[in-house]
């Protein structure tokens, strides 16, 4: 275990403190299953397993076919499987009670079969089931039998209300999350670097995946924290494009959007770079505007701040640098009322980010994203807060789909240089993202040890190619 992943069990137990104060439960059984592997149908294997935050967070635990169970008489109890022989035959033995002990600092914690009793002892009660919803459907990934014997009455209304809760108080990071997210942001920078120091006319978007991936692991990361994105040429143009045998070209620039996970905490990194030595022409005009769009959005951030003000700043910047560059018609203020700067930019600034890449609590109780073309993909809107970590990735693409749709052509008709547009299909894409801590009095970039000015992006790759 990396001193990043060392638990902190008084941290562990604030959290949980904290959790059922601001629950006030005075009747009743909250259950926060982990989740199961989900078996492949067909054959004898399972898919990647991840453990629900609301369970890794408040038991500090991700073991898979776990319960953490809170009652307001006895406090919390972790339920969790032990091993049978036939599985410590076949596969890594579950951590046993003492080590779970030691991990978690629940001092009561007992065999996932022990679930069952303790139910009925609670019959009647009402059930808030928070954590993984496998658990009522589908108790035999728990290894229980099937619960409706025990006429479990789960309240809905209860449910949401405690999950808005750890909700917001998952949204400012402490420090053992901090200690795992700079690990993470780390493993990542390291990636990228190798990677831009690396790409070559030739080498396929799949090769690249494999070069970044490995440098990840070997810099600490324990998975990647999401399908790593690699697009070549006019293959960036595609939001969340899967690499492909696709080789890069002299001319290509190339967008690479992705990151490390340690010890279940994210990072989600973004950087665009050309295989020659320097980005050419309008690839150098409009890399430019998305980074000084990312730096202003950055300079910006702080405590107080609105996340969907930055969101409509970038997208006027966007807009207005468009129209400098003659490519969409109009003043920034009309063109982003229209919505037009969607059809190039047409997802939002960026998200919460922790134990999942799109971390929960991204919304504010009672905002919901807005059906508008430029609005509906903005998956934060809320007052930043010290302890926040948030990623701003503005970007600028070409994307058939879009700029082929005739009712868009037909809506923008008079606000878009179709003709100019027309002849930068296959341009591909531009994104620029990093992962930002909200301070007590500003920002700190966790992932700004990877270059992002032009001149370094240059550099970097008139370094690796002079390299041969
Ligand atoms: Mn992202």
């Amino acid at each position: 275990m990396s001193p990043a992943e060392a638990p902190d069990t008084s941290l562990l137990r604030a959290r949980r403190d904290r959790a059922s104060r601001s629950w006030d439960v005075r009747a009743g059984t909250v259950l926060i299953p982990s989740g199961a592997p989900l078996p492949i149908d067909g054959t004898d294997q399972v898919h990647d397993y991840h453990a629900h935050p609301e369970h890794a967070y408040l038991s500090g635990s991700r073991e898979p076919s776990s319960v953490l169970a809170f009652d307001p008489v006895e406090g919390w109890v972790l339920f969790a499987p032990a091993s049978t022989l036939e599985e410590r035959v076949w596969t890594n033995a579950a951590p046993s009670r003492e080590r779970l002990q030691v991990e978690t600092g629940v001092e009561d914690i007992r065999t996932i079969e022990a679930l069952v009793p303790w139910l009925e002892l609670r019959r009647g009660n009402a059930v808030a089931v928070l954590g993984n919803a496998d658990f009522i459907d589908h108790p035999e990934r728990y290894r229980l039998p099937d619960l409706r014997a025990l006429e479990l009455s789960v309240d809905e209304g209860e449910t949401e209300r405690l999950r808005q809760l750890v909700s917001e108080q998952r949204r400012a990071k402490d420090p053992p999350e901090l200690a795992r997210m700079r690990a993470a942001a780390s493993a990542s920078v390291a990636g990228h670097l190798s990677g831009i120091g690396l790409a070559r006319a030739g080498m396929s978007e799949r090769q690249y995946q494999i070069e970044i991936e490995s440098e990840f692991f070997r810099n600490g990361g324990s998975r990647t924290a999401y399908g790593s994105i690699v697009g070549g040429g006019p293959n960036g143009a595609v939001l969340h494009f899967s690499p492909t045998s696709r080789q890069f070209r002299d001319g290509d620039i190339v967008l690479v959007d992705a990151a490390a996970e340690v010890g279940g905490y994210a990072s989600d990194v973004t950087r665009t770079f050309p295989i020659g030595p320097r980005f050419e022409g309008l690839q150098a005009d409009l890399y430019d505007l998305v980074l000084a769009t990312q730096q202003r959005a950055i300079e910006a951030a702080g405590p107080g701040v609105e996340y969907k003000d930055l969101h409509m700043a970038a997208a006027e910047q966007i807009a207005g640098g468009l129209a400098d560059l003659g490519i969409l018609r109009g003043t920034p203020s009309d063109l982003v009322d229209a919505d037009a700067h969607a059809l190039f930019f047409p997802h939002g600034l960026g998200h919460m980010i922790g134990l999942s890449t799109h971390d929960a609590g991204g919304c504010l109780a009672g905002r919901q994203p807005s059906d508008r073309f430029g609005l509906k993909y903005l998956r934060a809107d809320l007052p930043l807060a010290p302890g926040y970590v948030v990623t701003i990735e503005p970007g600028i693409y070409f994307i058939d789909a879009l700029l082929t749709d005739s009712e868009r052509r037909d809506r923008y008709r008079d606000m878009v240089d179709w003709d100019r547009v027309d002849k930068l299909r296959g341009f591909g894409g531009i994104r620029i993202e990093d992962d930002i801590l909200i301070t007590e009095t500003g920002t700190e970039n966790l992932s700004g040890d990877l270059p992002s000015e032009r001149s370094a992006i240059e550099s970097l790759r008139a370094q690796a190619l002079a390299n041969g």
